[in-house]
């Protein structure tokens, strides 16, 4: 390393929007000549010889970067620049905050993963573009992601220059791992999406005007609109084990993608393509995504990934193809719930425990049906926020949402109760909760 400004043995910026405890992302940044950094260009990573998908928004490449071989395969080809000197040249003026290369990578079995190693470089100038910025989101199905951990290779105003007084590097190395071991769980879906990092001074710069919604800081200079040259990605881990875990309360606080596998829950609700557990004690239920149909009123075993929904928030096990053990007869009795409780913390305007998953009997009056979607809203002074007027429901009601379920000879201001699974829809201002009749004809009762 050479330069008269200190060189940045370590520089460590990383942010992820996670709630804290959950992930602690490390990010370690060497520089210098290739012989500086602290690691070399692996051939064995997870992702060796993986050619990416380029997603929607992907800006394509700098029109100076010709050689197909320069372009995704280098990414993953174990070696670093190549003779044309454009190796991984990204495009340019991506626009503020929109990054510039949207690339994923899709494992046949989830990964637990350890570290991700970004190299970028530039052979011919000491530049910005040997800088690198970039998110990195994880997803067990390709649908439910991770909040995105922000990389950024050096803290904004960095100079790199040929010019006499500033850093002399021709290659940056970004190391991220996590404090807690790993920086995912149960990966399938990997995307990276890389920005513009200088502004053809050489400076270091965040990629967005104004507040960077990543870090929640205005680095004070405008966006950056110079890509850099991405010489190779290394991401490390292994195939992820399942780890036993006691309750399903336990399982529900675990990482996104993480896989647990659980023992002798209660079934309450069996369909097709899910069903529903919960504690003998009533402590907490979940979702189940799996044609297993293991039948109501009966233990179950089974092994899946912990997932957050990105449409509605809710909690779910994602045991697509994990086979279901079923056990012993037994039964839970639903939790007599008020409106105002259901769906606690997770819903708009509610608070507590989340309740998504579990067995309710909640009641109250009557204030609108929506006919064309099985729906009908009840108040028991709780006034839960709703996501009416829908559907066939054209005005603004109050109260919780139930159904699908038999609401056709339901008469407004009638009182009824309800048995079945508190679940969250995204609607009105935000996430609503709802609570899906346990049996579609006959778990809507009137109390008249
Ligand atoms: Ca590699
Ligand atoms: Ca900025
Ligand atoms: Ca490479």
């Amino acid at each position: 390393m050479k330069g008269y400004f200190l060189p940045l043995a370590a520089a460590v910026l990383a942010v992820s929007l996670s709630a804290p405890g959950i992930t602690a992302p490390v990010v370690v940044t060497t520089q210098g000549e290739l012989g500086d950094l602290a690691a070399a260009y692996s051939t064995t990573d997870l992702i060796e010889g993986m050619i990416a998908t380029e997603l929607p928004g992907d800006k394509g490449w700098h029109p100076a970067n010709a050689d197909p071989l320069d372009k995704l395969p280098a990414f993953t080809d174990g070696q670093g620049m190549r003779p044309s000197g454009l190796t991984g040249l990204l495009n340019d003026f991506p626009g503020a905050g929109t990054p510039t290369k949207l690339i994923q990578y899709q494992f046949d079995s989830p990964k637990d993963i350890d570290e991700i190693r970004v190299f970028s470089g530039n052979k011919n100038n000491t530049d910005g573009r040997v800088f690198h910025t970039y998110t990195a989101e994880f997803s067990p199905n390709g649908i439910d992601f991770t909040p995105p951990i922000y990389v950024q290779s050096h803290p904004s105003g960095t100079i790199n220059n040929d010019a006499g007084i500033f850093n002399h590097w021709h290659n940056a190395l970004t190391q991220l791992t996590d404090d807690s071991g790993k920086v995912a769980y149960g990966v399938r879906y990997l995307r990276l999406k890389f920005y513009s990092v200088d502004n053809t001074g050489g400076q270091m710069r965040d990629p967005f005007d104004g507040e960077n919604p990543f870090t929640g800081t205005d680095d004070g200079l405008s966006a950056g609109f110079v890509s850099p040259l991405i010489l190779e990605i290394d991401v490390f881990g292994a195939n992820s084990v399942a780890q036993p875990v006691a309750t399903i309360g336990e399982a529900r606080a675990k990482p996104l993608g993480m896989l647990v596998s659980l023992s002798d829950k209660v079934v309450t609700k069996s369909a097709t393509t899910e069903f529903f557990m919960e504690e003998a004690n009533r402590s907490a239920g979940i979702r189940v995504v799996s044609a297993e149909n293991p039948p109501a009123n009966q233990k179950v075993s089974i092994t899946g990934q912990i997932v957050t929904s990105s449409t509605n928030g809710e909690k779910y096990l994602e045991a697509t193809g994990q086979p279901a053990t079923v056990g012993a007869a037994a039964t839970v009795g639903p939790l007599d719930m008020r409106n105002g409780v259901i769906g606690g913390q997770s819903a708009t305007g509610s608070a507590g425990l989340a309740t998504d998953g579990l067995l309710v009997t909640t009641w109250g009056k009557v204030t609108g049906i929506d006919i064309g979607n099985s729906v009908v809203y009840i108040d028991d002074g709780s006034n839960a926020a709703n996501d009416t007027p829908v559907g066939t429901l054209g005005e603004q009601v109050a109260g919780l949402k139930v159904g699908p379920g038999d609401v056709f000879s339901l008469l407004p201001g009638q009182y009824v109760g309800v048995t079945g699974i508190s679940r969250l829809d995204a609607g009105g201002l935000g996430i609503i909760r709802r609570v899906e009749p346990l049996d579609f004809g006959s778990s809507i009762v009137s109390l008249d």
